[in-house]
């Protein structure tokens, strides 16, 4: 059986052959209106923040073993939404929306009883390569992720590779000890199903959340067949720093899928949260509903904002207008070569508004240093906007 509609059969062998054939920037290909998403990759930051309670709750925690505990949950928690959520929306996984240079996207999730307000600001601070800067704030709480997202992509064994590129920081400010970082390395993806016309995401390999502290969550994910047989699972083991004196009665082992649930394997020293029907100790539970990002109406946005820069071409591809949908994003394509052709005439480059890019992060390095990673020197984009935190 195939998702693919008689009319575009063509048009997606084709697409998936210049793919083939073709390692590097997919978002430049054209793909057949079956596959295309009216969403722009600006949106996509905000899957950090739809479970908004464990987020500003890592710093809640007793003390550096806690708040490790609570960031890998948290982290674990915002996988499902990253990962699966245009699956669930839409029916398989699709082609977001290329961004152009400047796009931004706003939004937040507000204050409740149990929590302050979390604001997120994304801009698109590459083209070409596709680049997105995000980041995310809970003043109230003093957690802060910042980070920038890219990818590289390739073709093996019938699945595109994707190969993410850039880091997240996770700063917990205001601590009574001060403050604490922690570095957010990303899996890799595979995306399956291409020849069915239904893409699906899966992990692989491994990321890291280290705390310069000293703690450290190694994140392994395997797909169908591998654990426990089922897909989406992974296993993450939390070690305690070099130098802690009991070290294996505080290593954390969570084993389970990040789109369900996942549970203790090993907690020695640790009393878990238990949940009732849950049988084991458990540690995330997805399978309810999480908190999309609020965003103010398109009237109040500016040119810029990724819904109402789009509207129009999103427009065309929900209502199966793909001639309209084509032409908008021509206009919008044409005007930015413009802008490009106009910034080289008068020798000027693009300003980003929210971010400042610095060549090295050298956090970055250091806490990549201690989980013996080597990884290949990135930049990084540091905000700048009104409300950025300095301590
Ligand atoms: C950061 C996330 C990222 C962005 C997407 C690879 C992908 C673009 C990047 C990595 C987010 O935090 C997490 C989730 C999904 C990732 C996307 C999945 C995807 O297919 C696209 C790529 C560029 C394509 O559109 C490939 C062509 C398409 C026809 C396959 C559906």
């Amino acid at each position: 059986a195939t998702a693919v509609p008689p009319a575009q059969k063509s048009s997606w062998t084709n697409f998936i052959k210049q793919i083939a054939s073709f390692s590097g920037d997919l978002s430049s290909l054209t793909a057949p209106p079956f596959i295309l998403s009216p969403v722009s990759l600006t949106e996509f930051p905000a899957y950090w923040g739809e479970r908004p309670e464990l987020f500003s709750s890592i710093a809640e925690g007793v003390d550096e073993e806690d708040r490790s505990v609570r960031a890998l949950k948290w982290f674990i928690a915002t996988l499902k939404g990253q990962y699966t959520s245009r699956n669930e929306k839409m029916g398989s996984e699709k082609k977001p929306l290329n961004p152009v240079l400047g796009e931004l996207f706003f939004g937040e999730w507000p204050e409740t009883e149990t929590r302050g307000k979390t604001t997120l600001t994304v801009e698109q601070v590459s083209h070409h390569p596709p680049v997105t800067a995000y980041r995310m704030y809970n003043a109230k709480s003093g957690v802060e992720l910042s980070g920038f997202s890219g990818q590289k992509t390739s073709f093996s064994g019938g699945s595109i590779i994707v190969k993410q590129t850039g880091h997240a920081l996770l700063t917990l400010h205001g601590l009574p000890t001060g403050k604490e970082r922690y570095l957010i390395t990303l899996p890799r993806l595979r995306i399956d199903g291409l020849w069915y016309g239904s893409p699906y995401t899966e992990l692989s390999d491994m990321s890291y959340i280290q705390c310069e502290n000293g703690w450290l969550s190694t994140i392994e994910y395997k797909g169908k067949g591998y654990f426990s047989g089922k897909p989406h699972s992974f296993k993450a083991v939390l070690t305690p720093p070099y130098n802690h004196p009991a070290p294996e009665e505080h290593t954390h082992v969570i084993e389970g899928t990040w789109h369900e649930t996942s549970a203790y394997t090993k907690a020695s020293g640790f009393q878990p949260e238990l949940k009732p029907g849950l049988g084991t100790p458990y540690f995330t539970d997805v399978r309810g509903p999480k908190e999309e990002i609020t965003v103010k109406p398109e009237s109040e946005q500016s040119e810029w904002e990724s819904r109402k820069l789009w509207r129009k071409v999103a427009d065309g591809i929900k209502n199966g207008d793909y001639e309209v949908a084509s032409k908008e994003k021509t206009k919008i394509e044409t005007s930015q070569r413009q802008m490009r052709k106009d910034e080289q005439a008068a020798g000027t480059t693009w300003k980003l508004k929210y971010f400042e890019k610095i060549p090295h992060d050298e956090v970055y390095e250091h806490l990549a240093s201690m989980y013996g990673g080597q990884p290949p020197t990135e930049e990084m984009y540091v905000y700048i906007g009104p409300d950025a935190v300095k301590d």
